[in-house]
């Protein structure tokens, strides 16, 4: 049996990467509910941000999406973010909002178009340069709604030389992650629907293309940890959006669902390397639709730490023999003992032992910043889908 103490020092290591967007209002198709204090532009969508890692240690990176995200001054907005104590991760490009891209962008008929849409990923690029970012994160709202729509073997090819042209502009230290998504907005295909398209893609183009895996983008009952070994075994996993999806919706709270889904998924990125590990990025890509956005993301980033510290404290030389001894129901209670495991009074003590507040969400509540900013920030709207 292995106890907590074994495994928090590798748990201290855990850093994970907040969506500015995240903290803008957002809603369904159906309705947008401003909340009071959303911020108004990309420097307090960071000040928000910096305040999840200020009382949990844990969210010391913030991603930005371009153009929501765009500012005049990117170097400024990266020193910005660091007197706060956090600094900018990957960068998101957003093909999905200009009226040019109603029939896709990187698969697009027309040339025109998929050359804009490669141009404003070449724009990430140098934005990049100026954040100090290593990731590219392309998530393309590419498809069909209706069978013979377009031709869908041409547009893998389109979208093959589209993400040719963005990996020549990488840097060396640069990487670009492709994201996939099994439907929506399209609805009768999707360009990037599933891991193994997306690692297609990312095999044609060479080593700094990677997957990446958002937890909601899958079909009910789908064995997530298997596509997360799969990639690890491979070396294709660049990174993670967490979240939870209930039924058709990709954005709601990492965990909050079904915790036992995501000890799963991190049971098998220990397994395979991925943790502790820099190149697989742990992001969460969420939106609070209807509870506060910072305190929802204080929760989201608690919830994988304590899935994580469940992960760790699976006792794999156990495991290891019951299977070798073919012991089902054994190595199954060995899995399970590791689930079930209450972790949360030690994550408390953890925090309290590196300074941070036992209880994150109270400390943030007891801070008044929410009274604040309500206060603070009347008008405006930040970019974002409304
Ligand atoms: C698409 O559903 C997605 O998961 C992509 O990551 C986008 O960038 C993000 O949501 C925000 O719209
Ligand atoms: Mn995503």
């Amino acid at each position: 049996m292995l106890s907590f103490s074994d495994v928090a020092d590798t748990l201290s290591g855990l850093g994970i990467e907040v969506p500015s967007w995240a903290y803008g209002n957002s809603g369904t198709r159906f309705k947008v509910f401003p909340q009071p204090g959303t911020p108004r532009d990309p420097k307090e969508k960071i000040a928000d941000a910096a305040q999840v890692h200020r009382v949990t240690g844990l969210a010391p990176l913030v991603a930005l999406h371009i153009p929501w995200d765009q500012v005049d001054d990117f170097a400024e907005l990266s020193q910005y973010a660091q007197d706060l104590g956090v600094r900018l991760g990957t960068i998101n490009s957003n093909t999905f909002q200009d009226p040019d891209y109603k029939f896709g962008s990187l698969c697009h008929l027309d040339p025109k178009v998929r050359a804009k849409a490669v141009r404003h990923n070449l724009d990430c690029v140098e934005i990049m340069g100026q954040t100090g970012s290593r990731d590219l994160k392309i998530w393309l709202a590419d498809g069909t709604n209706y069978p013979g729509q377009d031709d869908i073997r041409a547009r893998q090819e389109r979208l093959a030389e589209s993400l040719a042209e963005i990996y020549a502009a990488l840097g060396p230290d640069q990487r670009l992650v492709l994201e996939y998504k099994f439907f929506e907005p399209a609805f009768y295909h999707t360009d990037v629907p599933d891991w193994g398209t997306s690692l297609i893609q990312c095999q044609a183009l060479g080593p700094k293309a990677m997957v990446c895996l958002d937890t909601g983008h899958h079909a009910p009952g789908t064995n997530i940890e298997f596509i997360v070994a799969q990639l690890l075994r491979l070396g294709r996993l660049g990174s993670f959006d967490f979240n939870s999806r209930f039924y058709a919706d990709d954005d709601l709270m990492v965990g909050a669902a079904d915790p036992f889904q995501l000890f799963r998924i991190l049971v098998e990125v220990v397994r395979g390397g991925g943790y502790p590990n820099p190149e697989v990025a742990l992001m969460l890509d969420q939106c609070h639709n209807i509870e506060k956005h910072i305190e929802g993301q204080i929760r989201s980033v608690l919830n994988v730490q304590e899935m994580l510290a469940r992960a760790l404290l699976l006792d794999r030389t156990a495991l290891s023999q019951a299977q070798t001894a073919g012991d089902v129901l054994a190595a199954n209670a060995i899995y399970m003992d590791a689930f079930f495991t209450d972790v949360r009074e030690d994550l408390a003590d953890l925090r309290v032992s590196r300074g941070l507040p036992g209880d994150p969400v109270a400390a943030f509540k007891g801070s008044g910043y929410q009274d604040r900013i309500e206060a603070e920030r009347i008008g405006g709207v930040q970019a974002s889908w409304n």
